[in-house]
């Protein structure tokens, strides 16, 4: 679930799994700031989705907010089916114009091929006596042309709606044709070189616990990848950046990490920040 802050991606999250588990709200500042992983079946089918920070955030810093969404892509691994791109119904500015060429900056590889467009606040357009497909007759070109290359596949969905299982079929039934029309998931070097740092610390628990199945194992890096995931972080050689008295993230590291040479150096009122070269990421 990726897309601009505000757009309505927590509550689609919400009404896609039917729960109240991803904090949504109309506050004027960000509201997700941490990745967080919703697991749902379905017609014996297992899903996972990943609820993100919005990009345009007016308070995270660009390196805090990089980091969150590589915890994100490691959430999803190997890799996601589905790429949900969210918009909220109404003028397609700028800032979404900057909001796509960013996410494509981090998106390496063919992410559109895997991409579906939501427009969330279909209650709004019914409210005004508006349908969908007059609405698409006043996009802006920019935003034609962003469609076109995800194939124009878009969806409607009214997260306040009475009848969330109508809005879950709709988006289910855009998410079947998807998977059966690509043969795989969206695979990227950042999304490989992140599965690699992943399965490394998936190994490391079933090393030290041989009772811990695989899926297990990963349960326990993904609860740690939602708490924080500073290791994960500091295995692919980004800046790990928390505001903590000082040398907790270094012990941290430390101790899960002993093969690795930690640097550490304290900037500012007591924010540490270990690295290791493995990838960099702009
Ligand atoms: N009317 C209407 N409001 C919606 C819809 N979807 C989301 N909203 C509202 O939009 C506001 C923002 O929704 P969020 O789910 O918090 O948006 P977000 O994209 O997760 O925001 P960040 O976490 O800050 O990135 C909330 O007040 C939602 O209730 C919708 O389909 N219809
Ligand atoms: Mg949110």
């Amino acid at each position: 679930m990726i897309g601009k802050t505000g757009v309505g991606k927590s509550a689609t999250c919400n009404t896609m799994t039917r729960t109240q588990n991803f904090k949504s709200d109309s506050s004027g500042k960000s509201v997700t700031q941490k990745g967080k992983l919703g697991k749902m079946n379905w017609q014996n089918k297992k899903f996972k989705i990943v609820d993100t920070p919005g990009l345009f955030d007016n308070l995270m810093e660009d390196e805090v907010l990089k980091a969150e969404i590589v915890k994100c892509m490691a959430l999803i691994g190997p890799g996601p089916h589905i790429i949900m791109y969210v918009i909220k119904i109404g003028r397609y500015t700028k800032e979404d114009i900057e909001t796509a060429d960013k996410l494509l900056q981090i998106l390496d590889g063919n992410p559109f091929k895997y991409m579906i467009i939501v427009f969330t606040g279909r209650d709004d357009l019914e409210y005004h006596k508006d349908t969908p497909e007059n609405y698409l007759l006043s996009v802006t070109p920019e935003f034609k042309t962003f469609a076109k290359k995800c194939d124009d596949r878009i969806i409607f969905v009214s997260n306040r709606s009475n009848d969330p299982d109508r809005e879950w079929i709709d988006i289910y039934t855009a998410i079947e044709k998807l998977v059966s029309a690509n043969s795989s998931y969206y695979k990227g070097e950042l999304l490989e070189k992140i599965q690699e740092v992943k399965d490394e610390l998936i190994d490391k628990i079933q090393q030290e616990d041989k009772h811990a199945t695989r899926e297990e194992a990963e349960d326990r890096v993904d609860k740690d990848i939602e708490k924080g995931g500073n290791s994960l972080i500091f295995m692919l050689g980004m800046p790990v950046v928390g505001a903590v008295v000082g040398g907790v993230i270094s012990a941290f590291v430390a101790i899960s990490l002993p093969v690795v040479a930690a640097t550490g150096a304290i900037v500012g009122g007591g924010v540490v920040i270990a690295k290791r070269k493995l990838c960099t990421i702009s």
